[in-house]
């Protein structure tokens, strides 16, 4: 199999079922410029469709998991070309991606870079976690949905002030707030974290991961009632997979279960 030749990022399968991306540009901090997220939607595209591969992990440098959107790439950019090749728009081709993301967080997630990670299912940070949306200092706003996900995340308030401000959130700020799940005192412990979560998740039915991952994000975007009647249903269409049976038989006969992943 021909593994695609990727100049920013650096792609892996370390563990069992796990797919690794490591945001690879060191001089600029991990900058978000086109061709790097070319890169990535392809390889994030890669894993979707690869049946080996249950979760992925997206991490960077120990010194910044990425400081945002390419700054020298966007300075001269016109309205027009913004507008006209909706700048921005293939971004958040990651939410698409219906396999578990984990973000491993070591040093700066600054604008884009943190508009990334709170694109991921589940962050992890390392001792030098650093947060921000410092578009306003720029000019600018946030443009790959920090003004929405961080406000759901963490309530208006918080959110108005960290967009207002441009500030930097540390990592316990950060996890005060629950932008983080878990933090670790090493970035090598955070990234090794990381896979052993994804390798946990990796080992289950892949089927069932799919649908937690879906009922669990549609409460993003629905009312309590409806998002409680669609996760009902998903849970009842269950019963017709091979993975519920195989489960729950293991569970009673106390063996480990031997799923299908269908
Ligand atoms: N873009 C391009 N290059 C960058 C970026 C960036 N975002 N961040 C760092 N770099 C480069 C620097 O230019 C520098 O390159 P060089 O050596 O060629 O000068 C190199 O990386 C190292 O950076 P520093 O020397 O600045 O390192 P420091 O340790 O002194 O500082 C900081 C680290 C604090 C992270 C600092 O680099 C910084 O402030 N970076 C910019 C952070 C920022 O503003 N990010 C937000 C960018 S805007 C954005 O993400 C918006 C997303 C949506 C866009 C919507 C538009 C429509």
């Amino acid at each position: 199999e021909n593994a695609p030749a990727y100049e920013n990022i650096i792609v892996d399968t370390p563990r069992p079922g796990v797919g690794l991306v490591t945001l690879n540009r060191p001089k600029a901090l991990n900058a978000l410029n086109s061709p790097l997220f070319k890169e990535l939607n392809a390889a994030l595209a890669n894993f979707q469709s690869d049946a080996s591969i249950g979760a992925i992990v997206i991490t960077g440098s120990n010194r910044a998991f990425a400081a945002g959107a390419d700054i020298k790439e966007m300075a001269s950019k016109t309205f027009s070309e913004a507008y006209n090749a909706d700048f921005l728009a293939t971004w958040s081709q990651l939410t698409t991606i219906t396999k578990p993301i984990i973000a491993a967080v070591n040093g700066f997630a600054l604008g884009g870079g943190c508009e990334l990670a709170l694109m991921t299912d589940i962050i992890y940070a390392g001792p030098k976690a650093v947060f921000g949306q410092p578009e306003i200092k720029l000019g600018v706003i946030p443009g790959a949905g920090g003004s929405q996900r961080l406000t759901k995340l963490v309530g208006k308030s918080r959110a108005m002030e960290a967009v207002l401000t441009g500030r930097n959130i540390d990592v316990e700020e950060a996890e005060k707030w629950g932008i983080t799940a878990k933090r670790f005192d090493t970035p090598e412990g955070c990234v090794e974290g990381a896979l052993d979560t994804a390798e946990l998740i990796a080992g289950y039915s892949k089927i069932a991961v799919k649908a937690a991952k879906e009922v669990v994000n549609v409460s993003e975007e629905t009312s309590l009632a409806e998002g409680v009647r669609f996760e009902r249903r998903v849970f009842h269409g269950l019963f017709a997979t091979q993975d519920q049976k195989i489960g729950m038989k293991a569970f009673v006969e106390k063996v480990k279960p031997e799923w299908k992943h269908e």
